[in-house]
């Protein structure tokens, strides 16, 4: 039996009446997105419409996901807003602080002994207050998510920017920061504006060397990594139908990647075979019962121009295998046009290692294709020319594909597994050499490829493909080969080809699983006691934000104008930071280290403008903290893509920088910003970014009437006594008016419950 089947049960049994109600009110036919959207309005029945792109509405999920990294945060907050118990059904994953070193048995126990304060910390508030725990090497929060919780119609949020994986099981899944899960988790009700709408057509079957993974890598160099924010992408057409659901899992995944806000798809048959598949017959039974309210009306599908903001068609039938990269995931090459490229550009194309596994694909589906191709390795007589590692995403894929005799495949070729957990794709991965810092080429199955991602090195190029162009690159060794129409050259030194991928949508033989590595809270955890040190280096008891001091903000130092691409990653490192995700203090001290400062062209050096002297941001900011000075950061466009961390809102705020002024901000990272009291600002007229000088002093003006939609005006007064004023904008509602003058959302729920 599904968890909480209860929570499903009634989800279906009010849809019908919602979504008629909704159909009525909108008078028109209407989208999946609009049916689940309405369905979990925080006030039902729906009374009026919302505008697309413009709204702030409240939402009430229906669950809510967290991983050890985020959740730390997350329910450092949630335990001060007073509740016995979460209000909806929550859990906990512990994924994140696994180092990929040795391989799985050495690594996990590894992690056990290193982050055992954590994980204990998790394990007793998750059991205090109704969490369901997931412990390390059970897997990664998205496959466990998909595999036993995701359903067709329902909605999630999860403290992780890959939440919206679980759009493949036909959810409307977002991610968020640990605030706004603080907030469902507390019984109160989730803000989002209301998004606008792009539709996908899938026309064509998936056929040969393509799959899901070359869908989303085409469309992500369509959009652009911020093509999609505002928008939730609705997939539709005979090519959905026909695609496995864990492949629709792949593609809204790196939704993320295109900034999407979540993507989604209808239900069909592919899910109804992967619910029974996966031990939940019962959710399928019921979603059968609700299925015309589970996907789009036929209007919509047939017309779709009518219904969405936006149209993009893709023909499977046509389709090509994609890589994208380096250094960003919406930087599309097809594999025809990679000599081309890679020449011209300079890549290196010497693959060094291939990578599968991750949140994005790690399906049964995904390794038995990539296993098609490392069988023709002996029965072809070739040698790999690279390193090849995998990291299943779960426990459950895990033993079912050893069970199948994949893992022994893969052996054969010299592959190395690691722990069902996020590993190298979060910087986890102690990668022999890294530190040399030599420039090099990955190719990996994961989603994103910022710089310093997988190894710490700047200089290694990664790049994104399907688990099956990764595993026959890994055997070529060379970025550049077409195994559409490349030959390799065996070791009898004849020319030989690879035969298509062809691998299993699910397991003939069923899953299998002996512990999945779930862990039950208690009924009652009244009793159970979380015990935080004083003197951890790992954990920290939060301490409240100073509210607003009631004036507008004079004398703020520029601590950093950022240059170009100013990702989570940038803001607050993963890697090595990620033992500190639980120590607010101690993690501040990765504070924009990766941010380039557009003045000298370097990451991790600015001028401290009190002393002249040049210094780390971090310790910079640590000194107008000590003097009392506020500061302000400039960034570039899409500022904080990426990750759904809040450490890189909470950092600075921590620090004393009281704004974050823009071209544009992410979404995810914008909320963050406005939740922990910080000003989240865009410049009104881009060009103004040139304005900002390197030792100007700041004031913010018009923050006592602060208001929706009215703009503010930033003072620059320069060094040499001249002065510039620039307008810019925000996008806080009155509520998020609110947070800021309070000094953060959480000091709301405290004084609730105070
Ligand atoms: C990521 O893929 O960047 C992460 C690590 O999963 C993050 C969450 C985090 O920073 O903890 C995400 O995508 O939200
Ligand atoms: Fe983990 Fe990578 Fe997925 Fe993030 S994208 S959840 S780090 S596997």
């Amino acid at each position: 039996m599904a968890f909480d089947i209860e929570v499903i049960k009634s989800v279906y049994e009010r849809m019908p009446e919602r979504v008629n109600a909704a159909r009525q009110l909108l008078g028109k036919p209407l989208t999946l997105t609009e049916k689940i959207l309405y369905s979990h309005l925080w006030e039902n029945p729906a009374t009026q419409t919302f505008g697309r792109g413009a709204d702030y509405v409240d939402f009430a999920p229906d669950r809510v996901a967290m991983q050890d990294a985020t959740a730390q945060m997350a329910l450092l907050q949630f335990m001060q807003a007073g509740r016995p118990k979460v209000a909806v059904p929550s859990t906990v994953h512990c994924d994140h602080l696994i180092t990929a070193k040795v391989g799985a048995t050495t690594d996990l126990a590894v992690a056990n002994d290193e982050s055992k304060e954590v994980y204990d910390f998790l394990a007793s508030v998750s059991n205090k207050y109704g969490i369901g725990f997931w412990k390390p090497g059970a897997g990664i929060i998205h496959q466990v998510v998909l595999e036993n919780y995701a359903f067709p119609g329902g909605m999630m949020i999860g403290t992780d920017s890959h939440t919206v994986n679980a759009g493949g099981l036909g959810m409307i899944a977002i991610g968020v920061g640990g605030a706004d899960a603080c907030d469902v988790m507390a019984g109160l009700p989730w803000e989002l504006k209301w998004p606008k709408l792009i539709g996908v057509k899938l026309t064509g079957k998936l056929s040969g060397w393509c799959s899901a993974k070359d869908v989303i890598l085409k469309v992500a160099g369509i959009l652009t990594v911020k093509g999609g924010t505002g928008c939730i992408v609705e997939y539709f057409g005979e090519g959905a139908t026909s695609m496995s659901c864990t492949g629709k899992g792949t593609i809204c995944n790196m939704g993320a990647e295109i900034g999407a806000t979540t993507s989604t798809f209808g239900y069909d048959e592919s899910m109804e075979r992967y619910l029974r598949a996966t031990g939940r017959a019962d959710v399928a039974d019921l979603a059968n019962g609700v299925k015309e309210h589970l996907t789009a009306d036929a209007e919509v599908y047939a017309n779709p121009e009518q219904y969405f903001d936006q149209i993009i068609e893709i023909d499977l039938n046509t389709l090509e295998p994609y890589l994208n990269g380096p250094f960003t995931p919406d930087l599309a090459t097809p594999i025809s046009k990679m000599k081309e490229e890679a020449a011209k550009n300079g890549w290196p194309t010497k693959v060094e290692v291939g990578l599968i596994g991750s949140c994005t694909n790690s399906s049964y589906e995904d390794i038995s294709r990539a296993v098609s191709l490392a069988k023709q390795v002996s029965e072809k007589n070739l040698k790999p020319k690279a390193d090849y590692l995998i990291t299943p995403g779960s426990e459950q894929v895990r033993f079912t594909i050893e069970r199948d005799g994949f893992l022994d495949i893969f052996d054969q070729i010299g592959a190395k597994v690691f722990t069902n957990a996020c590993g190298p794709c979060i910087g986890m991965w102690d990668r022999m050499g890294a530190e040399k810092q030599e420039k090099n080429t990955i190719v990996h199955s994961f989603n994103r490829n910022f710089a310093k991602r997988a190894d710490g090195n700047p200089n290694t190029f990664a790049f994104v493909a399907s688990p099956e162009l990764v595993t026959a690159l890994a055997i070529a060794g060379d970025l550049t080969f077409n195994p559409l129409t490349d030959s390799l050259t065996n070791e009898n030194g004849e020319a030989v080809m690879l035969d298509a991928p062809s691998g299993f949508e699910l397991p003939a033989k069923g899953f299998a699983v002996e512990d999945a590595g779930y862990q039950a809270p208690a009924e009652d955890g009244s009793a159970v006691q979380v015990a935080v040190s004083p003197t951890s280096n790992r954990l920290q008891l939060l301490d409240p934000f100073q509210a607003w001091e009631g004036t507008d903000l004079t004398n703020l130092r520029l601590l950093i104008k950022a240059k170009g691409k100013c990702t989570t990653d940038h803001i607050s490192m993963a890697g090595p930071w990620l033992k500190f995700r639980g120590h607010l203090d101690n993690i501040s001290d990765n504070l924009l280290i990766g941010a380039i400062n557009f003045f000298n062209e370097k990451a991790n050096e600015v001028v401290n403008q009190e002393t002249g002297k040049t210094d780390t941001v971090p310790a910079t900011q640590r000194a107008y903290k000590a003097a009392g000075i506020g500061s302000i950061v400039v960034g570039d466009e899409n500022y904080g893509e990426g990750s759904s961390r809040e450490h890189a809102a909470m950092e600075p705020r921590h620090l004393g920088v009281r704004a974050v002024l823009v071209k544009s901000f992410a979404r995810i990272h914008e909320t963050n910003l406005k939740k922990q009291g910080m000003l989240a600002l865009t410049f009104a007229d881009k060009a103004d970014y040139d304005k900002i000088q390197e030792a100007d002093k700041i004031d913010i003006v018009g923050l006592t009437s602060f208001a929706p939609d009215k703009s503010l005006t930033l003072v620059l007064n320069h060094a040499d006594g001249s002065k510039d004023e620039i307008t810019v904008n925000h996008s806080y509602n009155d509520q998020q008016i609110e947070w800021f003058k309070a000094g953060g959302a959480l000091n709301i729920i405290r004084k609730s419950v105070a």
